[in-house]
């Protein structure tokens, strides 16, 4: 196993997993942020539970990434999926306060940057969330860009998600990750989907169709010697999408929430996330359910895709 100087009290890479990788079967990583600050409890711990079904049903071995009491996990039991979807006051880690949490041990649930690094060192290639983080709108003043896109930039990793969540600037996290080098590739489509929306009115940098091409295209970057991950912008499936001008008007009012109770910083996207569901009276929660699971299964299929 790689991670060679992390003392292994502080690394726990779950038994199923450690053997899924030694015998060079498919892996799939998820994030843990989507579960401790993404969504409410039970439907969290319903979510991540199904999604790792669905990875199984695939083939392929899921991976939920996540720090429990100062210990990085790659793979969580069910047990511990169960008290991470209900634990309070855990922490939202990213590539800046990863280390900090194992030092002080401390829980928290990954990002997806910092699910990426966890990933990256475990040997894991592909990873499903449900939408990156990106540029804030607004990010002009405020200077809110995720950390997720930097992580993209440097990292081996191809994260497949709904594309950025859209109450992000879609054009300019889309400026970003071109400026850092990070082939943004929709899938089936010509153009960016819109996490709970299937469509964007922004065209995709790139376009695949399959599973067997993500592959391919992941491996010539990496016969290029071109280090950094790829972003996979999978479109919600049409019967769980809330169309894009729908929720635009849902988004506006959330954010006009947020600026009236001074939401800044790492709480901008829970906060986010917490009102649209309040706003859609569920229905955001159940299109961001479905569009994880989507994801797990397209990422299955790519990590499957990426051993032969
Ligand atoms: N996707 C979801 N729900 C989430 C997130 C993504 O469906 O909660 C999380 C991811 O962990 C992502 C993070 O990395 O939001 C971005 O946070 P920030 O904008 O503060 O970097
Ligand atoms: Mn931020």
């Amino acid at each position: 196993m790689t991670l060679k100087n992390i003392p292994n009290a502080l690394l726990d890479i779950n038994a199923d997993v450690a053997d899924a990788l030694k015998r060079g079967r498919p892996v799939v990583a998820l994030e843990s942020t989507i579960i401790t600050h993404g969504m409410p409890f039970p439907e969290n711990a319903r979510m991540a539970r199904k999604v790792e079904e669905i990875i199984r049903a695939e083939g392929a071995m899921p991976a939920t990434i996540a720090i429990v009491d100062g210990v990085l996990k790659v793979g969580l039991t069910s047990q511990e999926l169960d008290a991470l979807a209900q634990a309070k006051d855990v922490m939202k880690l990213s590539r800046a306060d990863l280390g900090f949490a194992l030092s002080e041990k401390k829980t928290g649930g990954t990002t997806v940057a910092a699910t990426m690094i966890a990933a990256a060192r475990a040997g894991i290639t592909v990873f499903a969330t449900g939408g990156i983080g990106g540029v804030h709108q607004g990010a002009e003043l405020s200077f809110d860009i995720s950390a997720d896109l930097d992580e993209l930039a440097q990292t081996d990793v191809i994260v497949v998600s709904a594309g950025a969540k859209a109450i992000l600037d879609i054009p300019k996290t889309l400026e970003v990750l071109e400026t850092r080098g990070v082939p943004v590739v929709a899938y089936g489509s010509d153009v960016m989907p819109a996490f709970w929306s299937r469509r964007s009115p922004h065209k995709a940098p790139l376009r695949l169709d399959d599973a067997q091409a993500i592959a391919r295209f992941f491996k010539t970057r990496q016969a290029l010697e071109l280090s950094g991950g790829m972003l996979i912008a999978n479109p919600v499936p049409a019967e769980d999408e809330i169309p894009v001008e729908e929720m635009a008007g849902y988004i506006s009012k959330a954010q006009d929430m947020a600026r009236a109770d001074n939401i800044s910083g790492k709480n901008v996207t829970p906060y986010l996330l917490g009102k649209m569901l309040e706003i859609t009276d569920g229905r955001s929660l159940k299109t961001n359910i479905a569009l994880v699971e989507n994801n797990a299964r397209l990422a299955a299929k790519i990590a499957a895709a990426l051993l032969n």
